[in-house]
C-alpha cells in the first residue's frame, strides 16, 4: 500500500538529511518530489501546493542547521498532508440521523460512482458500520441496470442480517428508492441507503439518472465513491458528478490494493469535499473512518 509516495517522500527525507542542503540543491530535491508525487497519482495542482508547504518549511530547516533534521523533514510532510487531506467526522451524518429520528424520518443517503468502484461493497460496510453505531438500515438496490447486481447486492446485505429493497431489472431506480424510504420509514428504520450503478463511461445519461434520483428522493446526503486504482481519474470524476448531482463527501476505495497513494491524497483537494472513509478491503469490516490517520500511517510519516 502507498509503496510509490513513501518511497518519493522518503527519498527527499534522505536527500536533505545528508547533505549540508544548499538552496539549489533544496530547488532541485523539492522539483524531484513534484515529479514523483504527479507520477504517483498526486494531481499536479495538489503536487505544487505541497511542494510550495514543504519549501517554506524546509528553507528554515536549511537555515539553521538544527540537530535532527530528518525529524524537521517528516514533521514538515506531515503538517503539509494535515493541510491538504481534508475529511469529514461520520458524527455529522450520524447528528442528522438523529435530528431525523426526533421528526419520525429517516436519514437517506445516496452512494454514486462509475462502474465497479466500490459502491456496492461501500454501501453495505456503512450499513454495518452503522449498525455498530446503533443504527440499522435498509438498503436500496436502485442499480437496476447491470445484470448480476440485484443478486450480488442481497447476498453481501442478508450476510449481515440488513434489509434490501430490490425490484426487477430494468425497473426505475428512482421508484426502487422511493419504495425503500417509504418501507423504511413504516418499519421505523432511520437510515436508508441508496446504492446505484455505474456505467464504463461517466456520461451525461448517467449523471442525469442520478440527477433525477435525488430529486425525487431528496437524500440528505450524497457519497462519491471513488475507485482509488483510477488515480486522478478518480477525482475528475468526482468534480463531474459534483458539477451535475452535487456531493456532500468522498469515499476512495481499495487504498489496500493501490500502489502509488497519491489520489488518497489529492482528492479531496481537487473536489473540495472532505474524504469520509476509506476502503480498506473486501471485507465487510475493511471500512476506515479518519482517512487522514489511515493515509499518513500509510506513508510510515504517522
Ligand atoms: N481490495 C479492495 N477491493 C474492493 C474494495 N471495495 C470494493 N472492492 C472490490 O471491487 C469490486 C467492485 O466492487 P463493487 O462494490 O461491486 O463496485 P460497484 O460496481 O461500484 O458497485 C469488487 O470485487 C469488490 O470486492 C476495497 O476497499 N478493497
Ligand atoms: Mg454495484
Amino acid at each position: 500500500m502507498f509503496e510509490g509516495l513513501r518511497k518519493a517522500f522518503s527519498s527527499l527525507t534522505e536527500r536533505v538529511k545528508t547533505t549540508t542542503i544548499s538552496a539549489k540543491d533544496l530547488d532541485e530535491s523539492l522539483s524531484r518530489l513534484e515529479a514523483q508525487l504527479v507520477s504517483n497519482d498526486v494531481a499536479l495542482t495538489v503536487a505544487e501546493s505541497i511542494v510550495k508547504s514543504l519549501r517554506a518549511d524546509l528553507e528554515k530547516v536549511r537555515v539553521s542547521r538544527l540537530g535532527g533534521p530528518s525529524e524537521a523533514i517528516q514533521s514538515a510532510i506531515r503538517r503539509t498532508l494535515q493541510e491538504i487531506v481534508l475529511e469529514a467526522d461520520p458524527r455529522e451524518i450520524l447528528n442528522r440521523v438523529e435530528e431525523n429520528i426526533k421528526q419520525k424520518k429517516s436519514t437517506v443517503v445516496l452512494f454514486v460512482g462509475p462502474n465497479g468502484s466500490g459502491k456496492t461493497t461501500t454501501v453495505v460496510k456503512v450499513a454495518a458500520y452503522l449498525r455498530k453505531q446503533g443504527y440499522s438500515s435498509v438498503i436500496s438496490c436502485s442499480d437496476t441496470f447491470r445484470a448480476g447486481a440485484i443478486e450480488q447486492l442481497k447476498e453481501l446485505a442478508e450476510r449481515e442480517g440488513i434489509w434490501v429493497v430490490s425490484q426487477q431489472y430494468g425497473a426505475d431506480p428512482a421508484a426502487v428508492a422511493v419504495d425503500a424510504i417509504r418501507r423504511a420509514e413504516a418499519a421505523g428504520i432511520p437510515v436508508v441507503l441508496i446504492d446505484t450503478a455505474g456505467r464504463t463511461e461517466v456520461d451525461s445519461g448517467l449523471l442525469e439518472e442520478m440527477r433525477k434520483i435525488k430529486s425525487v428522493t431528496k437524500p440528505d446526503f450524497v457519497i462519491y465513491v471513488g475507485d482509488a486504482l483510477t488515480g486522478n481519474a478518480a477525482a475528475e470524476q468526482a468534480r463531474q458528478f459534483d458539477r451535475y448531482v452535487g456531493l456532500e463527501y468522498v469515499v476512495l476505495a481499495k487504498l489496500d490494493a493501490d500502489a502509488r497513494g497519491g489520489s488518497s491524497v489529492s482528492i479531496s483537494q481537487v473536489t473540495g469535499k472532505p474524504l469520509l472513509f476509506v476502503g480498506v478491503g473486501q471485507k465487510t469490516d475493511d471500512l476506515e473512518p479518519f482517512p487522514k490517520k489511515r493515509i499518513l500511517e500509510a506513508l510510515s510519516i504517522s
